[in-house]
């Protein structure tokens, strides 16, 4: 599935893959090695562990060969695009990425997925450059995924059948696109615009999915724990999660209140424990009809809902920013889709930023809220994190009323602070640590 985006030699990966099949952990190292230099498998998989890690899933999904330019930080917020064919998914994916991939009339334009990796908009990064005189702004990033269209029966092969779920096995959140605009021009496989059915129609399909996988997973888990008692609790976790399902229902909406450990279940590949994000794509007069918009979120609550019009936001692309504002809120809206999503996304995902700078970079590094300042700087580096020492920290806002570092210096906001330090969402840190000394 070498795509559009593929800018390395397939073979390479292919060598990681065939090295990681026969186990030879050492060999696939020094092969991922050697490519990771400039290339990475998947922007969401940073380092050489994950990749070999993931590599025997991936090809046994036949996903190994989609290589992607090395760019990305070490955690990315990786969002799969799912939804019924010809409701704008690649339409949006495009606005999104700024790319042009195929967005056509006809339901299945899309077959192979789409991979984007989008730097996340943020307006601090751009101060904070100002005041360090950083040559390079390097913000964090939000990849997206851009499958097939899911069509009902996909589990029992309808369409393309739901093989390609897989594709968006690595995603972080799914991102459910859902027609509402009105345009006979613009074929819906189920003859009307229905946004509740439609959503109905791939969450059963999401949910079979799982189910798929579970006949799969169980049979697995009895053996384990028959072999050793230890292993029932794993057991007992996925036939409760097997039960929701049955019922027809995610488990990100009903297992944490059923007792299900998510984690566990995560571990298990099922794609609706991953926190879904409801994207609505309505016409220019329905995005700024407020009832339209309550009644949609109504829908989907207590899940996020983001609204806006793929095509209004593909047109964005192309103007400049100021423009982009002034067309946006002639159709009542503030916020671009990319803003929405990433806002969204992270909130889901409970994910924030924090920032670092000088000379020569001001960067934003993706992290999870609530996590220490040894956690952080091992986004960075994990010798960071194993020898960190100390963090110097000041907060965004005083950075930037103090002018300067040495101004909020001798303002006296720079903090030292030690291990247990809970991050904020916009410190500005230098670590100290004691790697490569
Ligand atoms: N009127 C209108 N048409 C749209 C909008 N978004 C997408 N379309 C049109 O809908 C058609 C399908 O768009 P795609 O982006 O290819 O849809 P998709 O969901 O990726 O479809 P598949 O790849 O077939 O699953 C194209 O002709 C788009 O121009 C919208 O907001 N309004
Ligand atoms: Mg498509």
């Amino acid at each position: 599935m070498a795509g559009a985006t593929c800018a390395h030699d397939c073979a390479h990966v292919a060598a990681v893959n065939v090295a990681a099949c026969a186990h030879e952990h050492e060999a696939a190292v020094n092969v991922a090695n050697e490519i990771l230099g400039t290339c990475l498998l998947r922007p969401a998989l940073g380092t050489v562990e994950n990749l070999i890690c993931d590599i025997p899933a991936l090809a046994a999904d036949g996903q190994i060969c989609c290589v992607l330019p090395y760019a990305p930080p070490p955690m990315a917020l990786t969002i799969g695009i799912v939804g019924l064919p010809n409701v704008g998914k690649s339409t949006l994916f495009n606005a999104l990425t700024r790319n042009n991939v195929l967005a056509a009339n006809y339901p299945f334009a899309t077959i192979e997925p789409n991979i984007g990796v989008v730097p996340l908009p943020d307006p601090r990064l751009d101060q904070l450059a100002g005041i360090f005189g950083s040559e390079r702004i390097l913000p964090a990033t939000v990849s997206f995924v851009d499958i097939a269209g899911i069509v009902r029966g996909a589990s029992e092969g309808e369409g393309l059948g739901n093989k390609f779920l897989a594709n968006i096995r690595e995603a972080d959140a799914i991102c459910q696109v859902i027609r509402a605009f009105d345009d006979d021009n613009v074929v819906h496989v189920d003859g009307k615009v229905d946004p509740a059915g439609d959503m109905e129609t791939i969450n059963t399909e999401l949910v079979l999915a799982d189910l798929q996988t579970m006949e799969r997973v169980i049979p697995r888990l009895e053996r384990d724990a028959r072999t050793s008692k230890d292993n029932q609790p794993a057991l007992e976790n996925a036939r409760a999660a097997l039960a929701i399902l049955g019922a027809g229902d995610t488990l990100f909406a009903k297992g944490e209140s059923a007792g299900i450990d998510m984690e566990q279940a995560r571990a298990l590949q099922l794609l609706t424990t991953k926190p879904f994000i409801y994207v609505f794509n309505l016409d220019e007069v329905q995005l700024g009809d407020a009832a339209v918009r309550e009644s949609l979120a109504t829908l989907v609550a207590p899940a996020e809902a983001v609204f806006l019009n793929a095509k209004l936001e593909m047109e964005l692309t192309e103007l400049e920013a100021a423009d982009a504002a002034e067309l946006l809120e002639s159709v009542g809206v503030t916020e671009s889709g990319l803003d929405q999503l990433a806002r969204v996304g992270f909130d889901t995902l409970g994910l924030q930023t924090y920032l670092t700078a000088g000379p020569k970079e001001a960067r934003a590094w993706t992290i999870g809220k609530g996590w220490t300042a040894p956690q952080a700087a091992g986004v960075i580096h994990t010798d960071f994190q194993k020898q960190f020492i100390k963090a110097e920290v000041v907060s965004f806002a005083q950075l930037l009323e103090a002018g300067s570092m040495a101004a909020a210096k001798a303002k006296g906001w720079v903090r030292m602070e030690g291990k247990e330090y809970v991050m904020n969402d916009g410190d500005v840190v230098e670590f100290r640590h004691g790697a490569g000394r």
